[in-house]
């Protein structure tokens, strides 16, 4: 079995003296369940009617208190427990999603999948079991896969996100801007959103190089017949320019920060009355 010894130590060292996380660590969260995920909200630009949310993951840790992914995430990147935390998220996003339906909230929920994953075509049989258990209709499921990871675009990873989508689940190419894929690449994907980086968006409405960039992303999936997403929409100016611009969709602090599952219904009827308050 393995050794929980790090964790013990840090315990010993009090709150101050924060070691390195270790992936130690983050096994022994996993088996503690101090993985879960917050919602993000994410609207439509015209009529700014909220549509879905994005599952994006939080470790409550029994000292640090609860850790944004960006803490903890360069760590399990490229090893199995990113594929263990993202069949975690998934799991309680489902179950999450069958609490709001039965409380009547049409809510669309989106995962984020490890890649490595995506290379394993019992995926989309998988995933839906999980969403069937808990009698979820998989049109409710998003499942964003980041664009660096379909860059490579190998027959394994098309044949699952194609079987996703016949099983009538939705894709999302993520992180787009970040990822150097081309335009035959993409075309290649059966996807059915775009979700445009931060990256792109900010300093776009100062700068004609990156709005020109911006305009060109969202050229591309008007033309790939995706709906364009602005992820990381954080003031005004930035909701102005991606409303000018004319993408289907809005994600970021300007909307709201992510929150936790049962604050989305107070959430919503807020933005009902009164959206950006
Ligand atoms: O890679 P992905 O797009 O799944 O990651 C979304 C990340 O961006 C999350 O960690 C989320 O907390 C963060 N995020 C969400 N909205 C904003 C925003 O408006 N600005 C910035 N800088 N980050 C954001
Ligand atoms: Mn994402």
């Amino acid at each position: 079995m393995h050794q929980h010894g790090t964790l013990d130590n840090h315990h010993q060292e009090g709150p101050q003296s924060h070691k390195s996380l270790t992936l130690e660590d983050i096994w022994r969260a996993i088996e503690l369940d101090q993985f879960f995920p917050y919602y993000q909200p994410k609207v439509k630009l015209r009529g700014m009617e909220p549509v879905g949310v994005e599952a994006l993951m939080r470790w409550r840790h029994p000292e640090r208190g609860v850790l944004s992914a960006g803490a903890f995430l360069p760590l399990i990147a490229d090893n199995f427990l990113f594929d263990e935390l993202a069949f975690i998220m998934l799991e309680k996003s489902v179950a999450q999603s069958r609490a709001w339906q039965k409380e009547g909230l049409d809510i669309i929920i989106s995962v984020n999948m490890s890649p490595d994953l995506l290379h394993d075509t019992t995926l989309p049989d998988r995933i839906a079991a999980i969403v069937t258990e808990h009698c979820v209709p998989m049109q409710r499921l998003i499942i964003e896969v980041p664009e660096s990871s379909i860059a490579r675009g190998t027959d394994d990873v098309l044949e699952t996100l194609t079987q996703l989508r016949v099983k009538g689940c939705g894709v999302a190419i993520d992180d787009y801007g970040t990822g150097y894929c081309d335009r035959a690449q993409l075309e290649r994907v059966p996807a059915s959103e775009l979700k445009i980086d931060r990256m792109m968006l900010a300093g776009a409405s100062r700068r004609p190089l990156l709005r020109q960039q911006l305009e060109h992303s969202i050229d591309i999936a008007r033309e790939l017949n995706l709906a364009a997403v602005a992820e990381g929409v954080e003031s005004p100016d930035e909701w102005d320019l991606v409303n000018e611009l004319g993408v289907d969709m809005v994600q970021g602090y300007f909307i709201a920060h992510p929150m936790a599952g049962e604050d989305l219904r107070d959430w919503l009827a807020r933005w009902s009355v009164d959206p950006f308050v």
